[in-house]
């Protein structure tokens, strides 16, 4: 028993993302969707820019106090604070430290949220993550 849980612990230690060790976010950090604007009607493709106060942006990999990269959530939930962000067409890493990306919708109603992630892509504690906007693309 004591063994086992001596090697969960040399494991957890040496992959910090499956030990869902999460950085703290510097109090007052935001990030919000500067534009579309929420309720926006628009055509596609869709020019998303990304707005973040009190931290920085740093591309993956790049592990720097008070940074993080942004991801693009479209038509879905926030993903788990625990585990990095998934990887698809919903969960959009810009990994790159990009600041705005442009996105092809098929017509209808979308929604668009930010949420920052770590070196890891591992959301902060708390999470940074920006409101929840809807927009029609025509
Ligand atoms: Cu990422």
């Amino acid at each position: 028993m004591k063994l086992a849980a001596i090697a969960l612990t040399f494991v957890a230690l040496s992959f910090p993302a499956l030990s869902q060790e999460r950085i703290a976010a510097p109090e007052g950090a935001r990030v919000y969707i500067i534009s579309p604007q929420n309720g926006a009607t628009v055509s596609s493709p869709v020019q998303v820019v990304f707005g973040l106060e009190g931290m920085g942006v740093a591309p993956a990999g790049v592990e720097k106090e008070k940074t993080g990269h942004h991801h693009l959530i479209i038509d879905a939930d926030l993903p788990s604070p625990n585990e990095p962000v998934p990887s698809d067409d919903n969960y959009r890493h810009f990994g790159g430290g990009q600041t705005q990306t442009t996105v092809e919708l098929a017509p209808g109603s979308h929604t668009l949220q930010l949420i920052l992630g770590d070196h890891n892509h591992v959301p902060h504690d708390p999470p940074v993550v920006s409101e929840k906007i809807t927009i029609t693309v025509q």
